[in-house]
């Protein structure tokens, strides 16, 4: 029987050295130490033995038992820890190659000038105001003083869906919505952003879609001279503080007095070049005092409330200040161009 457990003991650590895996190695340990392998068997043959012999070889056969387990247990640590060196071998990460590039997106450039409109204006106390690009004719037209028939609504100049509906030409439909809803009382201080519309044939200073930023303020004793003092910080934190304003009578049906303002040039400062066609100056916006019918039209009382308007295109100021020299870069959208304008 000693022999017999000895030669079993020889033969499973033979077996566990030349264990190749840890499967193979949890075969080797059901073989020798479960319920039916030859270890299990010595022991219950002991019956047969001596009351002396009975302890000595109930003892070995625990010790062999042990010494497989052990042998099993150690094994299965080194096989463990060389399979997890492998697997680290395999999935080693090369950390000095280059990553690849993230291309994070920017804002267009014309989402960037209008903002900085925005925040320039809501610095003045100014409110941003918007309104459907869908409008009906009477906001568009009859309530800025346009009625029917008048030049300016011409067929032609506008995208009608009906007779009474149309996209809207400018933006101050949204003006005289908010002046309505106001119910004649002072102020209304608002700026109005976004897209107009005009049946116009495209090219280099034209779109039949572009972005207006119309400003409107009703109080009263509004006047001229404080549309010229918002008007010259505006156009100072646009454009630099060492550009002068200048406005020069003009005609729009919503306003009187109507003016059109100029910057002085920066290319030449005043001196006359091809940027501002010799002048010295660049015509960058419209406005006047809002005309009385308009004020009445939206239930104000025009001897006691007076106001100013002024409306500019968003991509004229952006051409202007970024020396973009044809509207449609705005919509073509070619990275090569947008990407001119993305800080770092
Ligand atoms: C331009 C000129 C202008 C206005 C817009 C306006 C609005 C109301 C009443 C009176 Cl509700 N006026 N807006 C006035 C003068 C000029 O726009 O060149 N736009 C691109």
């Amino acid at each position: 029987m000693k022999e017999r457990l000895l030669e079993l003991k020889a033969e499973a650590l033979e077996k566990v050295a030349n264990a190749g895996g840890v499967k193979e190695l949890q075969q080797v340990k059901v073989e020798y130490l479960g319920k039916k392998g030859p270890i299990t068997e010595v022991l219950r043959g002991m019956g047969k033995l001596s009351a002396e012999q009975r302890p000595l070889i109930g003892q070995m056969a625990n010790d062999v038992r042990s010494d497989i387990s052990s042998a099993i247990e150690s094994k299965q640590a080194t096989l463990e820890e060389a399979a997890l060196e492998k697997q680290l071998e395999e999935e080693k990460i090369d950390v000095t190659l280059p990553g690849r590039p993230i291309h994070a997106g920017g804002r267009h450039i014309l989402t960037s000038i209008l903002e900085e409109i925005e925040d320039l204006f809501i610095g003045m106390g100014f409110a941003v105001a918007e309104g459907p690009e869908v409008e009906q004719d009477y906001y568009n037209f009859e309530a800025l003083n346009l009625p029917k028939g008048h030049p300016a609504r011409d067929m032609q100049d506008s995208f009608y869906i009906t007779e009474e509906i149309l996209m809207r030409t400018h933006t101050s439909p949204v003006q005289a919505r908010t002046m309505t809803n106001n119910e004649g009382k002072g102020p209304v201080k608002i700026i109005c952003p976004g897209k107009v519309y005009r049946r116009d044939t495209d090219d280099a200073t034209h779109s039949h879609q572009f972005t207006q930023v119309e400003g409107l303020l009703v109080d009263e004793n509004v006047r001229m001279s404080d549309l010229k003092g918002v008007l010259n910080v505006f156009a100072k934190q646009m454009f630099g503080e060492d550009r002068e304003i200048r406005l020069r009578p003009s005609f729009f049906p919503f306003t009187e007095p109507s003016v059109e303002m100029d910057i002085s040039c920066k290319v030449c400062a005043g001196e006359g070049c091809s940027v501002c066609k010799g002048t010295g100056w660049i015509e960058i916006l419209g406005g006047g005092m809002v005309h009385p019918n308009v004020l009445e039209m939206a239930g104000y009382d025009s001897k006691k409330y007076t106001g100013f308007a002024f409306g500019m295109g968003a991509e004229r100021i952006a051409m202007l200040k970024y020396g973009i020299d044809d509207i449609r870069h705005f919509y073509t959208n070619d990275v090569r161009f947008l990407n001119q304008f993305h800080k770092a």
